[in-house]
């Protein structure tokens, strides 16, 4: 490594390196996926406008913003869904992320009443209830609980929930859209519990919100001294206004209405509450007009981001990249299965990047195309063993009636032309 106190040699260093690698990679792609030399390119014989003018300088930019070129990387509604945006969602265009890690800006909005804009000054997170101590946090005394970083998924018990009934909208954003995948800071409420002392008939917590919905849900008082934290930092910043800035409850690898944001208070008791949240909505209508509650736990699931609606093949046939996201509330994914033919061969995709507990993970199937139609599926495998089910499969044991939890694998059909849509293969 060079000496960090002269960015010079090492900015010379790197260009030499980053030329010499260039020139390796372009040799193995020709007459593969690169042009071939030989034919002028206007890109490179012409000087371009911006070698010509002095950038914007560094005082220009104070909080960084995604290049012009990105503008339609952006979270997206759909209007028909709900009668009013205040009481909606929108969601995340996975189809144009990377990674594991959703952007802050990018991550799905979810709430029943709006953004809250809560004054950290005027932050109060009550515990009372069954405690020995009722006790009143301010962000100061937060800060100085001792904090964990862990990256984690949220996802809307209703992600994909307008597909139980056959194919319907166009595009990963909506189909799967309704999930994030972040690195959250935070205390562990295990602390903050202890510090109030729970009461031995103690039981269960409910966290509620100082957002106008006053959002509440009862969470078993185990997961609550597992692996609940009370969050700050989104991604190493603040949590952003539209995901409960200053406070947020992190319940991990469970449904996303359970992840109370705008956090004010937690109440500890010796039995559920049936809140609104936890009956007439959030509760699985089987066929038969039976239902399914408390289905905390997240399913693993995944989907194929690229090809996709929104993002067709557009290079012609031969190289090309497919790949999408799969997670699991339970743990892990260790592998994901990729199909080309609706289900009739299947191969193994390759994982890659950082693979955390009830996190998203990214796979990828690096493959040539030959420009005929393709039926593309991707399928789950988790730690525990679990394999995510065909949306038949769970059909035939939820029925038709349910929104929540939808983790049927999803099929995109590809076109010779390269376009894709939504379908269902049975
Ligand atoms: N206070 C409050 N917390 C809330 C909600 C809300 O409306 N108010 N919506 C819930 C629902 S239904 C979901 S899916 C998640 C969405 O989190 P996000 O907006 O960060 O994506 O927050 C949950 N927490
Ligand atoms: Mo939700």
């Amino acid at each position: 490594m060079s000496d960090n106190s002269d960015p010079k040699p090492a900015g010379v260093n790197s260009r030499r390196a980053f030329l010499k690698g260039g020139l390796a990679v372009g040799g193995a792609l020709a007459g593969a996926a690169a042009a071939r030399a030989g034919t002028p390119d206007p890109a490179i014989t012409e000087l371009q406008e911006w070698n010509q003018y002095l950038g914007d300088g560094v005082d220009a930019r104070p909080y960084g913003t995604p290049s012009e070129y990105e503008k339609h990387v952006v979270r997206r509604n759909v209007e028909w869904l709900t009668a009013d945006p205040v009481s909606s969602v929108n969601f995340t265009p996975l189809h144009e992320l990377d990674g594991i890690i959703t952007p802050n800006g990018l991550c799905f909005e979810r709430h029943h009443a709006g953004i809250a804009e809560v004054d950290p000054a005027k932050q109060r997170l009550m515990i009372n209830g069954l405690v020995d101590k009722p006790l009143i946090f301010t962000m100061q005394d937060l800060m100085r609980f001792p904090r964990q970083n862990h990256v984690y998924f949220l996802e809307c018990a209703a992600n994909s929930g307008m597909e139980w009934r056959g194919a319907q909208l166009n595009g990963c954003q909506y189909t799967h859209g309704m999930i994030h995948n972040v690195m959250y800071t935070g205390v562990p409420l295990r602390l903050l519990l202890e510090e109030a002392g729970v009461k031995t008939n103690g039981k269960w917590v409910l966290p509620e919100g100082a957002d106008a919905s006053a959002m509440t849900r009862s969470i078993p008082i185990e997961k609550a001294l597992d692996d609940c934290l009370v969050a700050f930092k989104m991604n190493g910043e603040a949590l952003r206004p539209e995901q409960g800035y200053p406070v947020r409850l992190v319940v991990p690898g469970w449904e996303g209405n359970m992840w109370v944001k705008w956090l004010r208070r937690i109440e500890v008791g010796d039995e559920p509450w049936h809140h609104r949240e936890e009956t007439s909505k959030y509760t699985d209508l089987l066929e038969g007009g039976t239902a399914r509650r408390f289905t905390w736990e997240m399913d693993a699931k995944s989907i194929i981001t690229n090809p996709s609606p929104q993002a067709p093949i557009t290079h012609g046939k031969g190289r090309t990249v497919l790949t999408g996201y799969a997670w699991s509330g339970r743990g892990t994914i260790p592998r994901v299965d990729v199909t080309l033919d609706g289900g009739k061969n299947w191969v193994q995709a390759r994982m890659d990047g950082p693979s955390f507990d009830k996190s998203l993970h990214r796979f990828y199937f690096d493959f040539d195309w030959d420009g005929r139609e393709l039926l593309v599926q991707s399928r789950a495998h988790d730690s525990t063993g679990y394999v995510q089910p065909t949306k038949d499969e769970l059909r035939a044991i939820r029925g038709e009636n349910s929104i929540y939890h939808n983790n049927g694998i999803q099929t995109w059909l590809v076109r010779e032309n390269g376009q894709a849509e939504n379908v269902e293969v049975s």
